[in-house]
């Protein structure tokens, strides 16, 4: 069976890729499972360049094919950020992810709310020197309140209105339906099915 490199050291990501990927016809293997440690210095403009930089720097290390995603939160009153920087949202080294929401909270306080926003998910997928992309969004709204506690990143103050429920309410399983990175993977499905079978 082929090999897939899930190619990202976020502990939350690397779950749901393994969950979302459990149907394709390859071996699924972590940075971990192959003592690769390796930090890509996010430097693109874009999240296709992001996405890519990362999924070809981890084929080069490792010699297997290899999936990097790279993905944001984009919140209309705040022009849309963070976007691209969602994991560097926070003036503060080494801040974590509460900070990170407690940061965006702070910023949106002062603006009417419905906070709407989406998340952004961009799949690049390196295989033979080539890249493969696929992309998803998902729609929602930002609230003042930490609802849940699944899930990482901005989960928690992430509201899909129609379930009222914040992604961190989501079982896995839910989150895998609805998910920006759940869109992105259907939209890879035909490309594995064409170039990774047997
Ligand atoms: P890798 O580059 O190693 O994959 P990363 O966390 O640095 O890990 P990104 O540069 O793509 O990944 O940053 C995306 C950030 O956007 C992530 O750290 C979260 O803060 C946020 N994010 C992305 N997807 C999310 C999700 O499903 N739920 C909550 N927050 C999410």
């Amino acid at each position: 069976m082929k090999k897939l490199l899930i190619a990202t050291n976020n502990k939350g990501k690397v779950k749901e890729l393994q969950d979302l990927l459990k149907g394709v016809d390859v071996e699924l293997l972590t940075p971990a499972d192959i003592n690769l440690n390796l930090e890509v210095t996010e430097d693109g403009a874009t999240y296709i360049e992001n996405a890519s930089k990362k999924a070809v720097a981890f084929a080069q290390a490792s010699g297997l094919v290899s999936l990097a995603d790279d993905s944001g939160l984009e919140v209309d009153a705040l022009d849309g950020a963070p976007g691209l920087y969602s994991a560097r949202y926070h003036p503060k080294a080494g801040a974590s992810d509460a900070d990170r929401r407690a940061y965006m909270l702070e910023n949106l306080k002062d603006k009417p709310r419905p906070w709407t926003a989406h998340f952004h998910a961009t799949i690049a997928i390196a295989i033979n020197g080539k890249v493969e992309i696929a992309e998803g969004a998902c729609y929602g709204e930002i609230i003042p309140e930490e609802r849940g506690s699944n899930g990482f990143g901005y989960d928690p103050i992430f509201l899909f209105p129609e379930l009222n429920k914040t992604m961190a309410e989501l079982d896995m399983e839910t989150k895998n339906r609805l998910s920006h990175r759940a869109k992105a993977v259907v939209n890879a499905i035909p490309f594995f099915n064409s170039k990774m079978g047997r």
